[in-house]
């Protein structure tokens, strides 16, 4: 993975001592079941990575699909498109030095893999938010699973639409077993050592 290169003005260099400065853009791609913890790890990420002094914005499913993707259904065709354009916006930020952080269910691995053809070879950085189907359904933040049991909701993901596992992510959480501490640590130590130079 190439290493980026540093460099700091003064004050920067004060306002991040000790802290990694990445000057160009990432792409961190985290998939998973709804319910996964995909929002809340991709949040506190921002959260993190603002305080090292590095611009960073989040594209979330959910946000996305009252705007930009809310045309969209949840037919393979439509997520494939739904895909292809957080693909395309991740790939705009990124030419700006930005990290982009995209919490997407992304169901399918073709979809994932054209979005990172888009991106350098190297700065995109594939997050398996990985939590059972059974511990997503009780957690059921939304209530969709129940509803999607019910046959309220078509093509959900997990129960009537299916999921494919990343084969080989650069990182995988268990967010059944991790806290989101842990969590959020696993991916900063990933990055500190993998992607800051
Ligand atoms: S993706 O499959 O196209 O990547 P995306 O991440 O944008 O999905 O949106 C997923 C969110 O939409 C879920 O977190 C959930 O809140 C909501 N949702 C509504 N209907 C469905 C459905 N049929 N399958 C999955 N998520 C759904």
């Amino acid at each position: 993975m190439p290493k980026s290169k540093a460099i700091q003005s003064p004050a920067n260099q004060k306002a991040t001592a000790g802290k990694p400065i990445l000057l160009n853009g990432y792409v961190l791609w985290l998939t998973g079941l709804s319910g996964a913890g995909k929002s809340t790890i991709a949040a506190q990420l921002k959260q993190e990575l603002l305080a090292w002094g590095q611009p960073v914005c989040v594209l979330d499913g959910d946000r996305l699909r009252t705007g930009l993707c809310s045309d969209l259904g949840f037919s393979p065709e439509d997520r494939k498109e739904n895909i292809r354009r957080i693909g395309e916006l991740a790939k705009l930020f990124t030419a700006t030095g930005v990290i982009c952080i995209v919490a997407v269910i992304s169901p399918y691995r073709a979809d994932r893999r054209r979005a990172r053809t888009l991106i350098e070879q190297g700065r995109f950085i594939e997050i398996y938010v990985n939590a059972p189907l059974e511990v997503c359904e009780r957690r059921d933040p939304k209530g969709l699973y129940a509803k999607a049991r019910r046959g309220e909701i078509a093509e959900f993901t997990g129960i009537s639409s299916h999921y494919e596992p990343p084969e080989k992510p650069e990182i995988e959480l268990h967010t059944d077993k991790l806290s989101i501490t842990e969590s959020l640590a696993e991916v900063l130590d990933f990055i500190k050592l993998n992607v800051a130079g």
